[in-house]
């Protein structure tokens, strides 16, 4: 913690996190707070991320104008995090390059008069990255709709969009159905594609809990990740002290990207046949009574190949056997996921054939059992409670329209990929971020850096300098926003927002330290501006929704379902848990039943001489903040410009570890994208496979390469070729070497 500048009182503040009612909610992921309060709910990572947002360093007018945006363009991205909160609004002067001091009235006005400007509200978008509490997430779809138009691209646009639409597919809602309480009940668990020791550390008290209790715990990932093996479970304080490793995984699947789906169908037909000699190997009461489109699945099973299921997977019949002798032998399965899984072109096919593999042996809707989606962001599970959706239903926004006396547009907005889509067309022309760092969080980062270069306006509601400040349209606005940490005072006293973690718990978050700034804004405040100054006529009351988040909540439970009574069940010890219909086993699906799926497995990609190439997250970042180059368990230290490769595929390249490489991507419309001087780092990972880190890799990632069925970029699946560096470009380092 002091490494941020963060001293240690504020390591008392950090400690209230998560605890029952009290301090605010861990910004570092979407894992539930424990509901018995036997563990102290915080982990590194955790502190890493709130002690980034207490530093004492400060960015303020001061250091805007020592130093032009041309300036600090040239600066890395941890070097413009690293300088500290964001103090006062500022707006952009082209005159001298130079962000200036702007009064929050003028900002508002600027932002409303270009907004009212506009010759059509589809001309605005609406970007929310998923930090943002329940409160504001309600106002800012709130004031899009009232502005009219549904362009509201989010973070989940690149996260869990997936999971969501095959979710309601299959069983009629768009969340998992576990809740921490179910963890303690599995005997059987399959972890597909996630990080869990650096991205959910949380996570990790309840693998090494189900290992003590002698449950299976699989691992499926092309890396062998330090789950797989043995961790240091974050809030065991005792074995954090003696850095006592506890086992969090009984069996490794290594398959090659993408191929988890053909592993699930594997699972299915080896349970199906067993089903023939074995009848209690799928639940025949369950399948009848619950579900549709059993029998069309077990013919689809028969029929799909060994040969092919190995191909598609990766991985020996053998392996998948065993694992599905696992699966059969458990009274109680939970299959957890995360990006892994749904940043690929058959996502949604693939996570419904998750949901089929439950469906066999009636693993869903029962205690110790279910699907169940690793959220990334802390709240952007309750971003899309709230109604951040760029495809509302119409249920939704009759209700909407009910409760707050407007009438919301109809049609679908654009999402993530589309918005920078439309706004290099130029028919986006303001861009209005909630958070986040959109210019590099997204594909294609030059051509991203143009869309927003070409917009009329972009605001970027913040609290920490980052490239999409600088990367700007003709207008630019920085306001800087208070922190979940910080205590925000409003007329009425001081107030609580609301989040909703991985497992539909809904509870409050106060935040306990003193502003960075006093001149710093809370988000519902900041909304509320924007809306006075864009909507004259509406019949909101912005004002008084500001100054008092009660009188939203109030709102919020009429408006949208499952919210009766807001203000006084978000005030219980541990809040409220969302009605779930399926863990009910009540589906909301067209048949009334948990719908099977029928797809065939994705198309082997075989380019001769291409690898699939996936970008993810280092231990020592949060998505685009990065806070060293180190990462610990796959042991890298000082280097993010690097490529996991398996030995054998170096090899046939004429490549030794650490050799300097360049890689190319081939997008589906035949388009090339370099990075080239990267360094080749052997690794144990599947041949054909190859791996590295996001933000920097979105360089590689084509724009117009999303997923059909889930829209999302795909960016754990990059067809690239990788060869040593051509030597007359060789730069110094491998850093700023982007070209495409
Ligand atoms: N400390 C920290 N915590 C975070 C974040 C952070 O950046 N830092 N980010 C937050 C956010 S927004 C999110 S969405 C989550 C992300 O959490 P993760 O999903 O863990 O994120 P990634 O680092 O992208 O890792 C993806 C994992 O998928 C594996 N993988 C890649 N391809 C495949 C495949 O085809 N199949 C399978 N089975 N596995 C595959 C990779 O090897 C890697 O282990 O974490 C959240 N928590
Ligand atoms: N290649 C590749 N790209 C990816 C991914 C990948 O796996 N590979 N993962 C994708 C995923 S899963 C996600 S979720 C996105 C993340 O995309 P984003 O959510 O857009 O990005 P973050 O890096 O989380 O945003 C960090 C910024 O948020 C601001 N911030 C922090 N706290 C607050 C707050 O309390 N309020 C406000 N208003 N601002 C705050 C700070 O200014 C900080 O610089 O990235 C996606 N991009
Ligand atoms: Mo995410």
């Amino acid at each position: 913690m002091r490494r941020h500048g963060a001293p240690v009182e504020d390591l008392r503040a950090t400690l209230r996190m998560n605890h029952a009612g009290e301090g605010f909610d861990c910004p570092g992921c979407a894992w539930p707070d424990d509901p018995d309060g036997l563990h102290l709910d915080v982990c590194e990572n955790g502190l890493k991320h709130a002690a980034w947002e207490m530093t004492h360093k400060r960015v303020d007018r001061a250091f805007f104008a020592a130093h032009t945006v041309g300036e600090l363009s040239g600066w890395s991205d941890h070097a413009l995090e690293d300088q500290g909160r964001l103090t006062e609004p500022m707006v952009y002067d082209r005159e001298t390059d130079r962000y200036v001091p702007i009064s929050w009235d003028d900002a508002f006005a600027l932002t409303g008069d270009i907004l009212r400007g506009l010759d059509s509200p589809d001309r605005a978008a609406f970007y929310t990255s998923g930090r943002l509490g329940n409160e504001a997430s309600f106002l800012y779809q709130l004031l899009a709709r009232e502005f009219g138009t549904n362009n509201m691209p989010d973070c989940s646009n690149m996260c869990h969009e997936a999971s969501g639409r095959a979710l309601t597919a299959a069983i009629g809602s768009a969340k998992g159905t576990v809740d921490l309480r179910d963890w303690q009940h599995a005997d059987t668990i399959f972890v597909l594609g996630v990080n869990a020791a650096s991205n959910a550390p949380r996570m990790l008290t309840s693998l090494a809990q189900a290992y003590r209790r002698g449950a299976q715990i699989v691992h499926v990932n092309p890396l062998v990740e330090a789950a797989a093996g043995r961790t240091i479970v974050p809030h065991e304080l005792r074995t954090m002290a003696t850095l006592k490793a506890t086992p969090t995984g009984t069996f490794d699947l290594q398959p090659r990207i993408a191929g988890d789906m053909a592993l699930m169908r594997g699972m299915a037909k080896a349970l199906l046949e067993t089903a023939e000699t074995d009848p209690s190997a799928v639940d025949h009461v369950f399948l009848e009574r619950f579900t549709a489109g059993f029998e069309e699945y077990r013919e689809l099973c028969r029929a799909t190949e060994w040969t092919d299921i190995e191909q598609g997977s990766g991985l020996a019949v053998s392996q998948i056997r065993r694992a599905a002798e696992m699966y059969r032998a458990g009274a109680h399965t939970i299959v957890a996921w995360c990006l892994g899984v749904t940043q690929q072109e058959h996502a949604v096919d693939t996570i419904r054939e998750i949901v089929n593999l439950l469906l066999l042996r009636g693993n869903i809707g029962r205690e110790g059992a279910g699907p169940c989606p690793i959220r990334g962001h802390s709240n952007v599970q309750g971003n899309r409670t709230c109604g951040i959706n760029h495809r509302p239903d119409d249920a939704f926004l009759d209700r909407l329209a009910d409760a707050c006396g407007i009438e919301p547009p109809r049609e679908a907005g654009l999402d993530t990929v589309r918005t920078i889509q439309a706004m290099h067309d130029g028919e986006v022309r303001v861009f209005v971020g909630m958070g986040g760092n959109f210019a590099l969080a997204t594909p294609d980062t030059p051509y991203t850096a143009e869309a927003l270069r070409r917009c009329e306006l972009t605001v970027q509601v913040s609290t920490k300098l980052n490239r999409s400040h600088l990367v700007h349209g003709r207008h630019a606005l920085i306001l800087p926003c208070l922190g979940r940490t910080e205590k925000d005072h409003q007329a009425t006293g001081v107030q609580s927002v609301s989040v909703e973690d991985s497992m539909s718990m809904v509870h409050l978050s106060r935040g306990m330290k003193q502003p960075a700034s006093p001149h710093l804004r809370s988000e519902p405040a900041i909304v509320a501006g924007i809306a006075l100054a864009t909507l004259p006529d509406s019949p909101t009351p912005w004002r008084e929704y500001a100054e008092d988040y009660d009188l939203i909540r109030d709102t919020m439970a009429r408006a949208l379902d499952g919210f009766d009574d807001f203000n006084q069940r978000v005030r219980l010890p541990h809040g409220f848990r969302l009605r779930q219909p399926a863990r009910e086993r009540v589906f909301l699906t067209p048949s009334g039943r948990a719908e099977f799926s029928h797809a065939p497995l994705p198309p082997l990609d075989a380019t001769p001489g291409r690898l699939v190439l996936g970008t993810m997250r280092s231990h020592d970042q949060w998505n685009t903040t990065i806070y060293s180059e180190n990462d610990r368990y796959r042991g890298i230290e000082g280097l993010r410009t690097l490529v996991f490769m398996n030995p054998a595929d170096m090899a046939e390249r004429g490549l030794a570890d650490r050799d300097l490489v360049d890689i190319t991507s081939f997008a589906k419309d035949g388009t090339q994208r370099n990075l080239r001087n990267y360094t080749a780092v052997a690794y144990d990972i599947p041949p054909g496979c190859a791996a590295g880190y996001m933000p920097e890799m979105n360089v590689l990632c084509p724009a117009g390469d999303y997923s059909e069925q889930s829209d999302q970029p795909l960016m754990k699946h990059l067809n690239v070729e990788i060869a040593p560096a051509a030597a007359d470009l060789a730069a110094p380092d491998g850093t700023a070497t982007a070209s495409g």
